[in-house]
Parts: C-alpha cells; structure tokens; sequence
C-alpha cells in the first residue's frame, strides 16, 4: 500500500473505478460472487432487452425488489473514503459500474454512472426519463402513453454505455496519474478497459484476484471498506 500512497500524494489527476464489490461491506451482492446475482438468477430472462421484450413484469419485479434494497442499504466506510479522497483533488473522477447510487449517497460528487442507476427508469419508445422512488415502478406504469414501454435506466448486456459518460471516463482514464480500480472482477467491457487504458499508475483493491490482476502496478489484497479509510488515513 505504501508505493500507492507515495503515487496518491504526487498526483493532480486521479481516477477511481468500482464495481459491485465496494457495496458487498453494505450488504449488496456482487454479481459473480458465491452468491451472486448471475449465479441465482438467470440473467437473460431479467436483465436483457429480450426478457424485458418478453415478459416486463417479471423483470420490473426483480428490479423493484433490488431498488427496495439498495435504499434500504447504507453507504459504508469505503464510499465514505471515496468522497474524502475527492476532497483533495482538482482532478478526481469516480466511474461505477454500479446501479446502487451509494456513492452518491456518501457524498462522492464527480460520479460518473457507466451502466445508469435505479433511481430513473427510461422510455423505449420516447427516450424520456422518469424518477424512481423507493416503491420502485408500479406494474401499471410499465406501458407509456407514447407506445413505448417504461424499463429501468441501466444497461444490459450489448447495449451501448451513457454516450457522455463514456466519453467522460475514457478522458478522465487518459488524464490520470492513478488509477484505483475497487471492487470489479474486470470482467465486464468496455468498463474493464478504462484500468489499463492510459499511462497511470494502476492500483487494484480487492480481496480476490481478478482479470487484471497480473497487469496493474500494485494490488492491495483487503476489502474496500477496510483498506480504502486506511489508505486515506495514510496519505
Ligand atoms: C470486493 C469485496 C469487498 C467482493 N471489497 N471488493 C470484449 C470481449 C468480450 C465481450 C465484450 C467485449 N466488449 C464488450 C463485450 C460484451 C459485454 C461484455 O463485457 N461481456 C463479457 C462479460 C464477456 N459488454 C457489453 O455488452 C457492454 N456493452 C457494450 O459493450 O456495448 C457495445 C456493444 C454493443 C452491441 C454489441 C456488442 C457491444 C454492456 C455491459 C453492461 C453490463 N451490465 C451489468 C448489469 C447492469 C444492470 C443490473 O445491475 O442489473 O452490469 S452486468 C454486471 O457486471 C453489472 C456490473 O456492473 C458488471 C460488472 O460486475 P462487477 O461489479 O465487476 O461484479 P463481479 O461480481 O463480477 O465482481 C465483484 C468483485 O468484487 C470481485 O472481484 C470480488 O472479489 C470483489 N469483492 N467483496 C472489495 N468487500
């Protein structure tokens, strides 16, 4: 940990990239972990514009139940450390991979959001955006009055990344000095590719190996919400 500090205390430009498992301390499940969600639900039938196309309700249900919990859930010690680490650049970013708005929560501000959120559901037909509250979407509500159909504002295996947001973590990836790659098995593209990307200096925090492991600079072997306060009390 100690090189990663020495790189954090040098660097103006700096990027942060998360995947589920920053939000497994605040009792979320990953989605490749022992319990995770592809490995307990079948992810063509709800996550996929096909099961969407086939049956909304179903997946509207599945999202709802997910969108109770993840308000349920509270922000934990690593989204906090994030949104200390931000105060101390010009030049922070955080792309997530995750729906959960928990960084948000903890008060991380630059977030850029790679595969949308829960918190809006979006229309197929007119593209218009609508709020999500904890009750979720009502069941009623899936057919728009444009012909369209309300589906949740994430995005699904072979559908195109938030163009904006995109762009904004490919620049931010090229800008950075550091990389701090938290909580993402680095399996899922194109986000997986923002880590090696750039000429940075690229960490990995996690309590397993992952894709990337034998390709970044230095990895610290711990979960987030132990090592990411640590590494902030360190710098
Ligand atoms: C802890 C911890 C603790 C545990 N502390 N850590 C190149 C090659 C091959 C395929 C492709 C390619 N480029 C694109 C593709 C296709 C595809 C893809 O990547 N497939 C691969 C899986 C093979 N990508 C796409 O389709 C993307 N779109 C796209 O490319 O558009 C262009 C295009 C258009 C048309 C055709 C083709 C291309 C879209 C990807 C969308 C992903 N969507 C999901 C679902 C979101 C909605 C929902 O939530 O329901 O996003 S899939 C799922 O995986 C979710 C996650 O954001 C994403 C990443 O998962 P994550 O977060 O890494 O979770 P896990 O479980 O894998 O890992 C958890 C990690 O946490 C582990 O490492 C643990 O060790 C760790 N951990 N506890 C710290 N306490």
């Amino acid at each position: 940990m100690q090189e990663l500090v020495e790189r954090l205390r040098a660097a103006r430009s700096v990027l942060v990239l998360t995947g589920s498992g920053i939000s497994a301390e605040s009792g979320l499940p990953t989605f490749r972990g022992v319990n995770g969600l592809w490995r307990t639900h079948r992810v063509e039938e709800l996550a996929s514009p096909q099961g969407f196309a086939r049956d909304p309700q179903l997946v509207w249900t599945w999202y709802n139940e997910r969108n109770a919990v993840h308000r349920r859930a509270q922000p934990n010690p690593g989204h906090y450390a994030l949104a200390s680490l931000e105060e101390r650049y010009r030049d922070f970013t955080l792309a997530t991979q995750n729906v959960d708005s928990l960084h948000l929560r903890a008060g991380s501000r630059n977030v850029l959001e790679l595969h949308g959120a829960l918190r809006t559901a979006r229309c197929t037909g007119c593209d218009e955006r609508i709020p999500i509250d904890s009750s979720g979407l009502a069941l009623d509500r899936i057919e728009h009055t444009c012909g369209g159909r309300i589906r949740p504002d994430i995005v699904w295996f072979g559908e195109s990344l938030p163009r904006n947001a995109w762009e904004s973590a490919c620049a931010a990836a090229d800008r950075a000095e550091v990389i701090v790659v938290v909580g993402t098995s680095a399996v899922v593209y194109p986000a997986a590719a923002l880590a090696t990307r750039g000429r940075a200096f690229v960490a990995e925090v996690n309590p397993e190996e992952t894709a990337i492991s034998d390709r970044v600079d230095c990895v610290v072997r711990g979960t987030s919400a132990q090592t990411l306060p640590e590494l902030i009390d360190r710098l």
